[in-house]
């Protein structure tokens, strides 16, 4: 086995505790739900669980509008109820990492409240992005940057006078104001924040937005657009203001050095949606650990683009030193079950309606194991998130009505925004909410055809999605295949991605058809089932290296 630090190979699972499981009912997932399934977790095999935030919030996203970065909603339990959380999965194996949303708060956070009722100019405002707008009268916005969930980006307050007077910053929805990075009592908080957590356990963080924070000196305008930067980062030519300004890799170095000062190897991760070289930057030495690699996610199931992406991922992050992740789904993006029985391209965040063009679900599930087990053959660590494990499909057909993502609002009703990923997990077929919880309460609805998805379903069930996570997750930690090399081989049929690592010769092959393997092969493990000499299409199999 490797004796690298456990994060440099680790599994890790994210958990959206609202929608994992529901202990008391009232059809939200909270964090004794979470404790009452961890041993579903350790059977799985996982290394550690990334909890997305379940601190006091008034939901307008999900929790990612912190009002209190140092105690747990009333809505997923207490203080207590984390600890518990958290002793569990020591005792099963498994660490915890929290989420940190630090480029902005919620606009129910006190600092934000004592800022509105506070004067311009004051220490209060200075915490936040308060700015005088354009115009005569100030009438106009300080810049004309937009919200990445649409709509404009700064938000018009109500002075003391009763009269309209600056303008605050919100790079998402207007119940999140952005921080003031510039204001060193911002850096002393958040650094509190983090030891907080740190001395309560934690294994260390998952960082929400980690290109942002700083926004670029006497704020341009911008002439850019978000939806291009997050399709393709290395082609826009115009670089956002707000977005991956060289002042952010400062707070980083900062944090890195509180984290130094904890043992027990505490891990630092961006989410950052920044080009992959400027990715690289995020993990250097004195930086973060890891950052989540979306160029995999990314890519299409296409042999070619798998290779080109898992290439120059590596190649990236040998500049700095540093191991890759990799990841297929998370709770921002449509699931990776749906996405890849797509005919069409489809826009990461925008959702799925009822109207709009259907993924193929069968052929969907067929890439999506195959693209899982690539991905786990992989050396680095990979991140797994919640149903992924049951091959659940992206729901599409979610009542308008019932949706919460914020972008939906802030978009006219244009885009459906991310519920579709955020449906509430089956763990028992027969039963109300399919296990969720207790009642038949779920805070979205759950469409029959999850019965069939159902943990119960699955487990112990031959050729099922969990039974094949399972073993894969296993027979990475066997063969240490987060911890190898790849070498690529080149001989097979176009259509195929193929590479040997510790021992084990990955061959994925993307084509529809079926492709010949040399007969010597011995299978260990495959998405589908596979016979001597030969691979079935949109598969991917894991033989002894010979
Ligand atoms: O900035 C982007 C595109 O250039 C976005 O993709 C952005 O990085 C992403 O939406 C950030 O997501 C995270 O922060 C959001 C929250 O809604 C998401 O759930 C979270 O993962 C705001 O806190
Ligand atoms: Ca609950």
């Amino acid at each position: 086995m490797s004796t690298e630090p456990w994060w440099k190979h680790a599994v890790v699972y994210q958990v959206y505790p609202r929608s994992f499981a529901d202990s008391n009912g009232d059809g939200i997932g909270d964090l004794p739900g979470v404790t009452s399934r961890l041993e579903h977790l350790a059977r799985l095999g996982v290394d550690a669980i990334w909890l997305s935030p379940f601190y006091p919030s008034p939901q307008h996203d999900a929790g990612y509008d912190v009002a209190n970065y140092r105690d747990v909603d009333p809505l997923f339990g207490t203080l207590a109820d984390f600890d518990d959380l958290m002793s569990g999965a020591n005792e099963l194996g498994m660490r915890v990492i929290v989420d940190i949303v630090p480029n902005h708060s919620s606009w129910d956070h006190p600092d934000f409240k004592a800022a509105l009722a506070s004067p311009p100019g004051s220490a209060e405002r200075a915490m936040y992005m308060f700015e005088n707008g354009k115009g005569e009268h100030g009438e106009l916005p300080p810049t004309n940057w937009s919200s990445v969930f649409h709509g404009p980006a700064w938000t018009r307050v109500t002075e003391a006078d009763g009269k309209l007077g600056q303008w605050y910053l919100h790079l998402f929805d207007s119940s999140q104001p952005d921080w003031n990075w510039k204001n060193p009592a911002v850096h002393e908080d958040f650094k509190n924040t983090l030891r907080f957590w740190l001395d309560r356990g934690v294994a260390g963080f998952r960082v929400d937005v980690a290109h942002g924070m700083v926004k670029a000196d006497g704020l341009p305008d911008w002439q850019g657009d978000l939806t291009s930067v997050m399709a393709d980062p290395r082609a826009n030519i115009h670089k956002p203001p707000f977005f991956n300004q060289p002042g952010v890799h400062d707070i980083i170095r900062e944090w890195r050095k509180v984290i130094n000062e904890y043992d027990g190897d505490r891990i630092l991760v961006a989410e950052a949606w920044v080009d992959p070289l400027s990715l690289a930057n995020y993990v250097r030495p004195d930086e973060m650990h890891q950052a989540f690699n979306f160029t995999y996610l990314k890519a299409k199931w296409d042999s070619a683009a798998l290779r080109a992406a898992i290439t120059t991922s590596i190649a990236d992050n040998d500049t700095v030193g540093a191991p890759t992740t990799w990841v297929l789904s998370n709770h921002d993006v449509i699931r990776h079950a749906s996405r890849l029985g797509f005919a069409i391209d489809v826009k990461l965040p925008d959702g799925i309606g009822a109207t709009d063009e259907q993924p193929d679900r069968e052929l969907g599930l067929q890439r999506a194991r195959a693209a899982t087990l690539l991905m786990l053959s992989l050396p680095g660590s990979a991140y797994l998130y919640q149903g992924e494990e049951l091959g659940l499909p992206e729901v599409t057909d979610l009542p308008d009505d019932s949706r919460q993502d914020p972008t939906w609002e802030r978009s006219g009703h244009t885009e459906r925004g991310r519920d579709g990923c955020r449906v509430p997990i089956p763990w028992a077929s027969n039963s109300p909410s399919f296990g969720f919880g207790p009642s038949s309460n779920s805070w979205l609805p759950q469409p029959a055809y999850f019965a069939e998805y159902a943990v119960d379903a699955q487990a112990n069930e031959d050729g099922s999605t969990l039974e094949l996570y399972r073993s894969a997750l296993a027979t990475r930690r066997q063969h240490d295949l987060g911890g190898g090399k790849i070498e690529w081989a080149d001989d097979f049929a176009p259509g195929v991605a193929a590479f040997h690592n510790n021992g084990v010769l990955v061959v994925a092959n993307t084509s529809a058809v079926a492709v010949s393997v040399p007969t010597e092969l011995q299978a260990i493990l495959s998405s589908t089932a596979v016979e001597t000499g030969s691979l079935p299409g949109n598969s991917c199999c894991w033989y002894l290296s010979v």
